[in-house]
């Protein structure tokens, strides 16, 4: 992976050894205490004090279907900060009080927390009185440490925790609460590049989730020590969480979004294909993969400058041999459609003739030891300093770096080693924890600070982006993050391998990831690190056009990877998947913009699309994409057929439009052309003609697939870019698709909002049409001109329309020999 200056980072090594003696590791002691017996409960204004023997415990009320618990050995409670949290001010919620004999009770709307008087334990219930969560033991503490331990039911499911590389269900494991770069992830490595203390459990009739709202290092132990417990471990700061009671999955992420905040609407131009290796280097490099994308028809909106570009590997700089002039090449990109993001690292290269570094001394942003000198690590420009970003003077200071890197011409940042990371040639790769950190005044330590550093990166990289770029919406990517980095940036999954497993590995880590609040997530498709050949590769593409964030990524060390390197039958193979990428563009946007708007997931797991069918509980080689469309992509190398189970209900092959029903396994073919990819009946899925990028020319056409069903389905445009959307610029369309008791099908469909597309024409296909049809209407008239064939019925509409009627032929009717039908004729 290329030299990593392994003078200082021996150095470094010798350095923390020496540094850690001096200022001390964090350690535990002591026995542990626990809260011991109620001693009495006091009201306040949204819940309860109780006061125990040894602690307190602060209950309170946040929304009907979440509490807040809040731990406190003094008994004294101070106004909470918390850097995940977006929303500290909630309307009231009525909420009871009772006293039993053995218990005190706490009852919101659909949340009730139960308080034992012996032992200070607590149970929540949701609204239908299941147990949705209970302490085994009581709160606990000892010096450096406190713990939740919680029960862990047999049948409870583990998700969330963001992108951990174990698979779907996370029980069985501990997972480490500290930002690591683990250099190249390998199945089951723990832990790694984000910290988000998110649980969510599910079982066949409810879900809940756990806010774990402690930055500090800790853990999380989902049934690994005991079968049967879920622990929580913080080192320091407030034992602090929150308890959400959501009847599903969909609910438990509204509220927890609603919490920590939710993704604002990137730009569409996001969500297409974009190409990224370390690094496309000189300008000339950078040129012809643009040319070469655009000459051979492979649609594609952003091009990455990784490390490479910069003077070396000094932030906010160009490497004026190899870019000598970037506005010129930024504006030929431009031209030609393309999007340019540039990568960044947190490490200021320590060298007193470079600018940057000099400000930041001047200006006083660098972290520093307990002796008051600033911390010096080693990353790729050798012995570097790092910014506070918990200091607003310092996110404030890297935001007025930017110029340098935004004038000519960059579209978005991609803020990367920021766990951070240091080289360290005598392991731990990390700031040591006694580093001290401003956390927006509070003067704490990198123990409670590192958790946060990529995100607060993030955020000032956010920040910057607003400033620089008025009007447009910042497109900002993170490795490290922590609960509610989905406001700031969207994240990929770091450092894979080009292996089969991988491949696999990022369909539950990217599930999860949404499951956790930061649903814009993807791997390096084809794997970072390893060569990929022409089968795993183009099987890649095929499942990373399905998921969120869709970027080729690769190492610096391996050979070439564009789509175009394997030839044919490849190459169109590829070209093809990623055609599909741009079809479905106004379906994946509407699920973005839900997810804004509610923090639903973008893919789900399959036991969201039928949670009650508990055969779909562990699947993790398939997926959905919102509610319409379910992927089951192939896996295995030499594999040409897959066999799956479809859940309950009626589908549709995407490909042949043929009905299938589900509840049953079904073998299909996947030769190498072919990821099966199926739509739920009752849906509509709205595509776009294929452009080579977003915005290329005005769509002119909307193409509207309807399944015939039973099924309501929402959906969103506004322009894709900018911020009129703030203001009243967009609409919602509503679909609702209803199967006629005679046969035949209804849509109807209302359009709320100011925005008007670039389209009027709507051309629909209904798939699902047993028998041709008598008639097609469009809002009550006879449809101008309309196909009946092999169970499709196509019409194409001039604008928008309110309700279309497939009207069912009387039984006595003698089909039609001709396929095309008009009033006219
Ligand atoms: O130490 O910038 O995860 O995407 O290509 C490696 C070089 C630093 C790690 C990132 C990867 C990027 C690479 N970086």
């Amino acid at each position: 992976m290329g030299v990593k200056t392994p003078v200082a980072s021996v150095q470094y090594g010798i350095n923390k050894v020496r540094m850690d003696a001096v200022y001390g590791r964090h350690k535990t002691a002591g026995e542990f205490k626990s809260l011991g017996g109620v001693v009495s409960v006091e009201k306040h204004e949204r819940g309860i004090v109780i006061t125990s023997e040894n602690g307190s415990v602060r209950l309170t009320v946040i929304a009907p279907d979440c509490i807040q618990v809040r731990f406190q050995e003094s008994g004294t409670f101070g106004v909470p900060f918390s850097y995940a949290v977006a929303r500290v001010s909630w309307p009231d919620v009525k909420f009871t009080l009772g006293e039993g004999d053995d218990a005190f009770t706490l009852a919101a709307p659909e949340i009730t927390c139960v308080v034992d008087r012996s032992t200070s334990r607590l149970t929540f219930r949701n609204a239908q009185g299941n147990i949705i969560a209970r302490d085994a033991e009581p709160i606990r503490w000892r010096e450096g440490e406190m713990q939740l331990v919680r029960e862990l039911p047999a049948d409870e499911q583990s998700y969330g925790l963001a992108a951990q590389p174990v698979g779907l269900n996370l029980r069985g494991k501990r997972y480490e609460l500290w930002n690591t770069d683990p250099v190249i992830y390998s199945r089951d490595r723990i832990p790694i590049y984000y910290t988000i203390p998110f649980y969510l459990g599910v079982t066949s009739n409810f879900a809940h989730g756990l806010f774990w709202d402690n930055p500090s290092r800790g853990w999380i132990d989902i049934g690994a020590e005991e079968q049967d417990r879920l622990m929580f471990s913080g080192a320091s700061g407030e034992l602090r969480y929150y308890v959400f009671s959501g009847l599903d999955v969909i609910s438990v992420l509204n509220r927890y979004t609603e919490l920590t905040g939710r993704m604002p609407l990137p730009p569409m131009w996001a969500l297409g294909f974009h190409l990224s290796r370390w690094s496309y280097t000189p300008a000339d490099k950078v040129r012809e993969i643009a040319t070469t994308l655009r000459k051979r028809n492979i649609p594609c909106d952003a091009i990455y400058l990784d490390i490479d570009y910069m003077d070396g590997f000094r932030c906010f700089t160009w490497d004026r041999e190899k870019f000598p002039a970037p506005a010129v090449l930024l504006s030929e990109l431009a031209d030609q459609g393309f999007k340019v993001v540039a990568i960044l690292d947190p490490g200021i290269k320590a060298d007193p003739d470079y600018k940057v570094y000099e400000s930041g001394l001047r200006e006083d942003v660098f972290l520093k030891l307990p002796n008051g000198k600033p911390f010096v690590g080693p990353v790729w420009a050798g012995n570097s300093v790092f910014p506070d970003f918990t200091s607003p003077k310092a996110r404030a200071w890297w935001a007025a770096q930017f110029d340098p890197v935004i004038k000519p011409g960059i579209a978005g940042i991609w803020n990367d080693m920021n766990e951070p990371t240091v080289f360290s040639a005598a392991g731990g790769n990390e700031i040591p924890e006694y580093v001290k950190h401003d956390f927006e005044g509070q003067n704490l330590t990198h123990l409670e600070a590192h958790n946060l550093y990529g995100m607060l990166m993030a955020r000032a990289s956010r920040e910057a982006l607003e400033k620089m770029k008025p009007g447009k919406r910042p497109f900002n990517i993170t490795r490290a993050a922590h609960a509610g980095a989905q406001r700031y940036a969207s994240t990929w999954t770091g450092d894979n391998q080009a292996t089969w497993d991988h491949l696999r590995l990022s369909i539950s880590m990217v599930l999860n990831s949404g499951l956790s609040g930061l649903a814009f997530n993807g791997p390096d498709v084809s794997g970072f690190s390893g060569n990929a050949d022409a089968e795993l590769y183009t099987r890649w593409i095929q499942l990373g056009a399905m998921l969120p964030f869709f970027r080729v990524h690769k190492a610096n060390d391996t050979v070439p990877h564009e789509p175009w390197v394997y030839g044919q039958p490849y190459e169109d193979i590829i070209r093809k998947y990623i055609n599909l990428r741009y079809q479905l563009l106004p379906y994946l946007y509407s699920l973005f913009a839900q997810n804004s708007q509610n923090g639903w997931p973008i893919i789900r797991p399959l036991f969201m699309a039928d949670p009650k069918d508990p055969k779909l509980r562990g699947v993790e080689d398939m997926f959905m994409v919102g509610d319409s469309l379910l992927v089951a992509p192939v896996l295995e190398k030499g594999q040409t057929e897959r066999e799956l189970y479809l859940p309950r209900g009626k589908w549709f092959d995407y490909y042949t439009n043929m009905p299938i029903q589900g509840g049953q396994i079904l073998t299909v073919k996947t030769p190498l052309d072919m990821m099966p990819l199926f739509a739920r009946a009752g849906q509509v899925i709205p595509q776009w003609p294929v452009q080579q990028y977003v915005g290329q020319t005005p769509v002119d056409e909307l193409h509207l697939k309807v399944y015939a069903g039973n099924g309501e389905v929402t959906l969103y445009e506004d322009a894709g870019e900018g911020m009129e959307y703030q203001s009243g610029g967009y609409r919602w369309l509503y679909f609702t698709c209803k199967l006629l008791p005679t046969g035949g099908v209804q849509l109807d469909w209302r359009r709320a909002g100011k925005y008007r597309p670039s389209y009027e024409r709507v051309r629909c296909e209904v798939f699902g049409i047993q028998i041709e049809p008598k008639e097609v209407q469009l809002d009550g008239q006879a449809a101008p001109l309309w196909y009946f064939e092999k169970g499709v019925v196509e019409f194409t509409a001039n604008k928008p329309f309110d309700n279309a009627r497939i009207i069912d032929p009387d039984v006595d009717d003698t089909p039609s020999t001709t396929l095309m039908h008009s009033p006219f004729k």
